[in-house]
């Protein structure tokens, strides 16, 4: 079997997440816990491989990874040449699903449901649920009355997001089917609509609007729900046809005439409250609006041949799908002053990355280099501070061994520089996890909470901008650490910690990873007003992560940035000067 047929099998994240399940299965079952760090350090090793999996057992590499040893290496041959290995399905089989799906409530690990399920004969979630409930939880070694506040908590979490994807997610599952659909002969137009068109940081499903003649409908339709990757059909008819994908997302496919194509984009393009703000002007106008057109008072369609001459109709300059959340867009361009968004060429450095210093898989070398390769001016490194132990945080004397490596680096480059940064921690009480002496030694500091999230809003208030005061802190990374559908992040006051960040000269980071996206889009305008730089910065742990720069735009195009909002659209020069003012100020 050749290499691209290998590779339809099962691509790197497919193998990991089998990996990973294996190693809870093992650690719910209570084997050996060496067995199933084994399974989920291999998880971890070959989402870091840059090779596919098929690649590696093609060029039997893939025994001579480290850590991945004879049995592992077999059992992963089978899985990247068959897609099936019967060691994963028998185990499978032994443990009940549900206490597989109980691991997915945050908090509660293999350990804890093997206990329960073991001690209470509790096999699923909801269960768990109506035991916590029940306040049968309390007297369990290791358990407690706040433990089974936490779960229900966490369960609770669990329900209200499972509707929803991250970006990243329902774009690549999108991307294929705009494409089938945009590459059918009869199709005249297609555009992805809905959130995903708006990058919202997270999508209840793909909408997909397209226009082609009345009688071709039913057969792009057909075309539509057989395309690879659609598990269920659930609507099939001339106008709308509703399907379920493989990983659990839905989409919608709309076909209409093409003289209404902009007008099904505009509507189903969203969002419902920038739909009603429109329909609401377009009746001031004496105007009508919907997903059926723009029509006068006497009920006759204004044609449109685009979105533009809709807006242009209705006296609005153009307003960019990101901006469509009825945030001020409407007011913006009836005084045609839409913002001229951030563009990915803006940018002229990257700040906020790892390398095998602490946590990355790439060198610090290949990461710069990777950088440079994509046309930028610098990078900034900024590996983990001490406290972060399960990252290999660096010491101090670790801290100049990287300082004296980049120094060797940057006297090969004559066109590119590496700036010396740390991501520090911000500890509990606001203090920094290293001393003044070995911050004033870094270029830039990144300030990140990692640990206790869970602190109260005033705590957490005081912690962060404590931290902003610091002399040595340059960049506020992720400002509440929350995790997309995962965890909820400090509760902090943002626009409290904005004015702080205004004041002592520090930039706001804008986590582009779609695990994260923090700060929140909604906060950026007020970080705008207020003159505080944002810094759009991947936080990536590999060369791959760098990609993530592009959502990273995507949400600041929808907090409203534009060029002179983000720190690293600064020349080299200019950014030095914005870290320099800071610790010139004290
Ligand atoms: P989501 O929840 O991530 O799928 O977000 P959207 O915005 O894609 O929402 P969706 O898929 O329910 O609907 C797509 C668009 O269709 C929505 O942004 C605006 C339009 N739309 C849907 N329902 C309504 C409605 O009840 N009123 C108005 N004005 N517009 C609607
Ligand atoms: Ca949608
Ligand atoms: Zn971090």
């Amino acid at each position: 079997m050749n290499e691209a047929n290998l590779r339809l099998i099962m691509d790197k994240k497919q193998l990991s997440n089998i990996l990973d399940e294996i190693s809870t299965l093992l650690e719910i079952k209570g084997e050996n816990p060496f067995k199933s760090r084994a399974y989920m350090m291999a998880a971890r090793t070959i989402l870091a491989e840059s090779a596919e999996p098929a690649k590696l057992v093609a060029s039997g590499e893939i025994r001579k990874i480290k850590g991945i040893g004879t049995a592992l290496a077999d059992k992963i041959t089978a899985l990247v040449t068959t897609g099936k290995l019967d060691y994963y399905d028998d185990l499978k089989a032994s443990v009940p699903q549900g206490l597989v799906e109980m691991t997915a409530i945050p908090g509660f690990g293999p350990k804890k449901v093997k206990k329960v399920y073991d001690e209470l004969g509790i096999a699923s979630i909801s269960e768990l649920e109506y035991a916590c409930k029940e306040n049968r939880l309390a007297d369990l070694a290791g358990f407690g009355a706040k433990t089974q506040d936490k779960i229900l908590q966490g369960i609770a979490f669990l329900r209200k997001y499972r509707e929803r994807h991250l970006f990243h997610r329902a774009e690549a599952a999108a991307k294929p089917l705009l494409e089938a659909v945009a590459g059918h002969p009869e199709v005249i137009r297609a555009e992805v609509a809905g959130s995903l068109r708006r990058k919202k940081e997270t999508i209840k499903d793909i909408d997909i609007v397209a226009s082609a003649k009345p009688e071709n409908a039913d057969a792009i339709m057909a075309f539509f729900v057989s395309l690879p990757g659609v598990d269920a059909v659930t609507g099939q008819g001339t106008t709308k046809s509703s399907v379920v994908l493989d990983h659990g997302i839905s989409a919608d496919l709309r076909i209409m005439p093409d003289d209404k194509f902009p007008y099904i984009l505009h509507h189903f393009t969203g969002s419902a409250e920038h739909n009603t703000a429109m329909r609401s002007l377009a009746k001031k106008r004496g105007m009508k609006v919907s997903e059926h057109g723009l029509f006068d008072e006497n009920g006759d369609l204004i044609p449109c041949q685009n979105e533009t001459e809709i807006f242009e109709t209705l006296g609005l300059a153009f307003v960019p799908p990101e901006l469509r959340e009825d945030h001020g867009e409407m007011e913006a361009a009836a005084a045609n002053a839409i913002p001229q968004l951030v563009e990915m060429d803006d940018i002229r450095g990257i700040l906020h990355c790892h390398s095998t210093f602490s946590d990355g898989a790439n060198t610090l070398e290949e990461m710069a280099t990777a950088v440079r390769d994509l046309g930028h001016e610098y990078f900034g490194i900024c590996d983990h501070s001490q406290i972060v132990v399960y990252a290999r945080g660096l010491q101090p004397e670790r801290v100049v061994e990287q300082h004296a490596l980049v120094d060797e680096l940057n006297q090969k480059f004559n066109d590119f520089t590496i700036l010396k940064g740390t991501e520090c921690d911000i500890l509990n009480d606001g203090s920094m996890d290293y001393s003044d002496e070995v911050l004033a030694s870094f270029d830039f500091v990144v300030a990140s909470v990692h640990s206790n999230l869970g602190m109260k809003h005033e705590e957490a208030n005081r912690r962060v901008i404590r931290a902003i005061e610091n002399p040595y802190v340059n960049i506020l990374g992720h400002p509440t650490g929350r995790l997309l559908l995962g965890r909820e992040g400090l509760p902090l006051d943002m626009n409290k910690i904005i004015d702080a960040a205004a004041v002592n000269h520090v930039s706001i980071e804008l986590n582009a990873s779609p695990h994260r996206f923090d700060i929140d889009w909604r906060y950026c305008k007020y970080a705008k007003d207020k003159g505080v730089y944002i810094s759009i910065n991947p936080d990536s742990h590999s060369v791959d992560g760098l990609a993530d720069m592009r959502y990273g735009i995507g949400a600041a195009r929808k907090g409203w940035l534009e060029k002179d909002n983000v720190l690293n659209t600064l020349s080299l020069a200019e950014i030095q000067a914005f870290f320099a003012r800071k610790r010139g100020s004290r």
